[in-house]
């Protein structure tokens, strides 16, 4: 039978049988192994495979650790919201391991780590939540009595593959903030290797789902960046696939929070949002299932560039974002310059397009924001003393 003939008959036994497994529907199940496909960017032809390995093939053994961190990760993938999400994350991994979630505690957790790690010696993933602190000889994290440190290096060393999950994990994320006390460092940091990486703060459950879903059909990760980042999912910046991105091109800015551009959603660029230097696909396909305007941005709040080292946690949340890859349009339409101001806007385009190259342009394109920014704010506080004198 050709692989889409299978994919498409319903009554075949393992669909029969994942359909009493998870109490999901068929439809919905098969619908989900498209999406997975597509978001991934595989061929025609992958959600097939990735439905058959769902289906029957053995779920990977998962030790998963807990450092410095709030939890949000898993909180992220497991909360009651996403049933749907949490049934399959829970049906493609056999969590073996996870100091959050387990009945047990004390030594009958450690055991349980040990005999986990024993039975399934070279084969399962580690997974890593949480950021490790390495200063003053790591004793600022313990658990069962181990540094951080140790543990992490004892689980990794039998591990077949290890994913650091939120931004904690994959780069230091919120403990490593200026001054960073304790040392608190990534999970490739103390391995000295790199490992695949899923930040977010938290992350996008379906990241991570997805890049365990690849694992299980292909035996092998996603493609990553230099950052270990899967580049289906950090491959492109939040500000090329956003919802108000032609609010952005138009000059159409919310200044304050509750102002009448925030209320119509313009875009949040002048609040701070940091979707034009961070790399996730937040903008593409929105946070969880909880509906389609459920990110940061769909929700009226700037992208404060939670996955992105260097950004999130570092930069103030309201200053303006770095402009990366920006090649400017010809001519800005006029939207809140005044009259006789337009001149300089024109200069300043033309010095951009002579200019060509993508980090000069990038400059212009700030600097033409900053000047519609002050004439924006002459306007207000023009008609904010003129409001004062009728008073
Ligand atoms: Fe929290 Fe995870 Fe942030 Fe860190 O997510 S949501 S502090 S990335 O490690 O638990
Ligand atoms: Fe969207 Fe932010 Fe870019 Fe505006 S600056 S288009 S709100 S990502
Ligand atoms: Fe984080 Fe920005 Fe996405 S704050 S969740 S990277 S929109």
């Amino acid at each position: 039978m050709e692989r889409n003939q299978v994919f498409f008959d319903e009554n075949r036994e393992s669909l029969n049988q994942l359909e009493k497994r998870l109490d999901l529907g068929r439809r919905e199940f098969l619908q989900f192994c498209s999406t997975v496909a597509a978001t991934m960017g595989l061929p025609a032809g992958a959600e097939a495979a990735i439905a058959k390995a769902v289906e029957t093939a053995k779920r990977p053994s998962v030790i998963w650790l807990h450092f410095q961190e709030c939890t949000g990760c898993s909180e992220s993938l497991l909360r009651a919201e996403h049933p749907t999400l949490e049934k399959l994350i829970l049906d493609v991994i056999s969590l073996d391991y996870h100091e959050t979630l387990m009945a047990a505690a004390g030594h009958q957790a450690e055991a349980a780590r040990k005999d986990a790690m024993k039975a399934n010696k070279g084969k399962y993933i580690l997974v890593v939540e949480g950021a490790i602190p390495v200063k003053d000889d790591g004793i600022y994290c313990k658990i069962g009595g181990k540094k951080a440190i140790n543990l992490v290096k004892e689980c990794a060393a039998d591990a077949a593959a290890v994913i650091a999950i939120g931004s904690c994990a994959s780069w230091g994320g919120m403990p490593s903030t200026d001054p960073n006390p304790t040392g608190a460092s990534s999970v490739a940091e103390v391995l000295g290797k790199p490992v695949v990486t899923i930040p977010g703060c938290p992350p996008n459950p379906y990241n991570f789902l997805a890049t365990v879903v690849h694992f299980l059909t292909f035996g092998k990760f996603p493609e990553v960046d230099k950052l270990g980042r899967p580049k289906f999912a950090y491959g492109r910046l939040i500000h090329e696939n956003c919802e108000r991105r032609a609010h952005f091109d138009a000059g159409r800015f919310a200044m304050e929070f509750g102002d009448a551009g925030h209320r119509q959603g313009y875009c949040l660029y002048k609040l701070g949002c940091k979707g034009p230097e961070t790399y996730a696909n937040c903008s593409a396909i929105g946070f969880g299932d909880a509906g389609e305007n459920n990110w940061p941005v769909g929700c009226g709040h700037p992208c404060i560039g939670c996955s992105e080292k260097g950004v999130g946690f570092t930069k103030p949340i309201h200053q303006v974002a770095k402009m990366l890859n920006v090649t400017p349009p010809l001519q800005y339409p006029r939207i809140v310059e005044e009259q006789g101001k337009a001149a300089s806007f024109a200069s300043a385009a033309a010095v951009a397009a002579i200019a060509g190259a993508a980090a000069g342009a990038a400059v212009m394109l700030t600097r033409n924001l900053g000047l519609s920014h002050a004439a924006q704010e002459a306007k207000k506080a023009d008609s904010d003393s003129a409001g004062k004198e009728k008073v």
